[in-house]
């Protein structure tokens, strides 16, 4: 089952560094290895050494590192790139050449058969030179080539017994879960290896697909974190997690979950880039319940409305209460966190109040808390209110009462 023996490349050092406002200085991309490490992904895919001379040295630098995670480089399908990855000591390189027709066109010019022997050519130059590196092929914007092409390049790269993993590449984010499904599984049938996935996600695809592609029996997915890289990105690291953990919590049990907000927290700073409100796990509203209705359930039991425990990460979920939405269940919940004693219909009075003012505008959690304080006599009733002053006919909670 190939959940069960997925492994993470996580590209942020690579694909990530091709995000717009992304250029890591040395320290950051150790501190980035090192956390990622840490969290446990398996593999770790740095920028090519051929892309400057700092890409090199951090290549280096990182593999000194001694981590886990076995670090790898991308190159282009070319024996000078080659050399130069094997001389940084990665443990593993990563080829690619595009095959569909718009990149043979403008990118590298080669037919499919001038294709095949490049790749045979580096593959077995760098067999030659170090037998045991970690070898991967992988074709560049696999969605839009043409089958016949794309078959023909992997068929011989298997066959050629050179390398230890095929990868497809859904370059231009225009890739569909079923139509994921049906290539991962068809190279999957024909070859054998191992199959990695890597996903763009310009039309918000790419979880979906890399979920697509390990039900097919893909055996790595490419990640970012925050899904940085080219244009809008790939799959983001706590999107997947988040996926697979929603499948079931046993495939993801083998990463540190807790250190995935703070890996979230590093780019963002890192990359200036704020976490949006809706990122899965880590936005600022993945765990806030609103609703009377949610509230009172997720009270009861979170499994309720929540099919991620934040917990597990580290988080803490939170009742919104001071809103017109609001429902006297997390009332009492607050009154009873403050330690106050208010019997049931004094929280409903009470919350009837809360919901009239919030007409005008959302209570603070400080007001919320002031009014409970109030109403259980801790506050003496006629000293200054946070609230601002009410308004003719407005209810109070001695009008709501009488
Ligand atoms: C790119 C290359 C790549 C390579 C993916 C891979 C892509 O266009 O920058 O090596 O599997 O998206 O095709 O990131
Ligand atoms: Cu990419």
């Amino acid at each position: 089952m190939p959940f069960d023996r997925f492994a993470i490349i996580e590209s942020t050092l690579r694909e990530g560094e091709q995000f717009s406002t992304a250029t890591f200085t040395t320290a950051q991309k150790i501190e980035v290895a090192a956390m990622l490490d840490a969290f446990g992904v398996e593999m770790i895919e740095m920028t090519s050494p051929v892309a400057s001379p700092q890409s090199a040295a951090d290549v280096r630098a990182v593999v000194d590192l001694g981590l886990n995670a076995r670090i790898l480089t991308h190159i282009r399908c070319k024996r000078e790139d080659a050399l130069q990855a094997l001389e940084t000591g990665v443990h593993g390189i990563d080829i690619v050449i595009g095959t569909s027709p718009q990149l043979m066109q403008h990118s590298h010019g080669k037919s499919v058969r001038e294709i095949i022997d490049a790749a045979l050519d580096v593959l077995s130059f760098v067999r030659e030179q170090q037998p045991g590196v970690i070898l991967r092929f992988s074709t560049e914007d696999s969605f839009r080539s043409k089958e016949s092409d794309l078959l023909r390049v992997y068929l011989a790269v298997a066959d050629s017994g050179l390398v230890d993993r095929l990868g497809v590449a859904d370059t231009v984010g225009i890739a569909t879960p079923s139509r994921t499904f049906e290539l991962v599984h068809q190279l999957v049938r024909l070859t054998g290896l191992d199959i990695e996935f890597h996903g763009h996600n310009d039309s918000c695809c790419a979880v979906a697909n890399a979920t697509a592609a390990l039900e097919a029996g893909a055996t790595h997915i490419d990640t970012t974190i925050l899904g940085i890289g080219e244009r809008n990105g790939i799959t983001p690291l706590g999107g997947l997690i988040a996926r697979l953990y929603t499948l079931n919590r046993d495939y993801v049990a083998k990463y540190d979950l807790p250190l995935l907000p703070q890996l979230d927290a590093l780019i963002s700073r890192l990359c200036d880039l704020p976490i949006p409100f809706n990122n899965t796990i880590t936005g600022s509203s993945a765990f806030i319940h609103k609703a009377g209705i949610h509230a009172k359930a997720v009270l009861a039991d979170p499994s309720t409305y929540e099919a991620i425990n934040p917990d597990d990460f580290g988080l803490m979920r939170e009742i919104a209460i001071g809103h017109r939405l609001t429902g006297w269940n997390a009332v009492r919940d607050r009154a009873a966190a403050l330690g106050l004693s208010i019997d049931d219909a004094t929280i409903q009075d009470v919350t009837r109040v809360i919901k009239s003012r919030a007409d005008e505008r959302p209570l603070t959690g400080v007001e919320i808390d002031a009014l409970l304080r109030e109403t259980a006599g801790i506050t003496p009733p006629h000293l200054p209110t946070p609230f601002p002053s009410r308004g003719e006919g407005e209810n109070t909670l001695s009008e709501v009462r009488a």
